[in-house]
């Protein structure tokens, strides 16, 4: 069995942290596709609490939630660094994360899956976020500075997938004239090929968030 296996699904952008940090740091790893709702045994076994996708099993020893796996990459493997040595700006990074997790992609999914007045609250919200984090990468080409780092490969879910809410919505959620650092950064991101190559295929993503929308 590989020493490392990954479980996801095609479009989770969680795991596709992960898939990116492990590509960036040159680790070998083995893909277990999960195909919701129908989760397997082995995902159950391994995340018998959120029982959610990525899980990061490495030597037979399961490791779940995004954000602590890729630490534990971090940790593991360090060649490659995606943290900056100073501690401060270590922190930085976390607190950017917990915000992007927390605040940013639940107002972003609420601006386009929620109706009527919980919809604009979504949106003013969102905007609100979306600036936050737009003036944390003033200066920047990327959030890790001249290459990806960490706060990258966990907001890099926007590179993914605003376009496609912003299609299958009907909404302009990053307006590149209101939005340009942002904007940007998501091309410049989406450019870097281990990035590039690891996308969802976007006709799939499309249909999926199509019929949540209908849901
Ligand atoms: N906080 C978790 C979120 C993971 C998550 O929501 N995964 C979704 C796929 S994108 C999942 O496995 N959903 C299955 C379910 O909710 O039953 C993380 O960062 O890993």
């Amino acid at each position: 069995m590989a020493e490392v296996r990954l479980f996801r699904t095609f479009s989770s952008p969680f795991a596709l942290r992960i898939v990116w940090a492990l590509k960036l740091k040159s680790i070998e790893f083995d893909t277990v596709l999960e195909d919701f709702p129908h989760k397997s045994a082995e995902l159950l076994k391994y995340n018998p609490v959120h029982k959610k996708v990525p899980v990061l099993v490495h030597n037979e020893k399961p490791i779940s939630e995004s954000l602590v796996i890729l630490e534990y990459i971090e940790e593991t493997w360090k060649e490659t660094p995606l943290l900056p040595d100073d501690p401060a700006e270590r922190a930085t990074a976390r607190f950017w994360a917990k915000f992007g997790d927390e605040k940013l992609l639940s107002s972003i999914f609420r601006s386009v899956l929620r109706k009527g007045i919980e919809q604009e609250e979504a949106k003013l919200e969102a905007r609100r976020n979306l600036e936050y984090v737009e003036e944390q990468l003033q200066g920047k080409r990327f959030f890790g500075g001249e290459t990806i780092g960490f706060l990258d490969l966990v907001l890099g879910w926007m590179a993914n997938l605003i376009s496609i809410l912003e299609e299958t919505s009907g909404q302009d959620i990053i307006k590149e004239e209101q939005f340009p650092v942002l904007s940007k950064w998501m091309k410049d991101f989406s450019e870097v090929p281990v990035i590039k190559e690891s996308m969802p295929p976007r006709d799939k993503l499309i249909s999926k968030f199509q019929a949540m929308q209908q849901a």
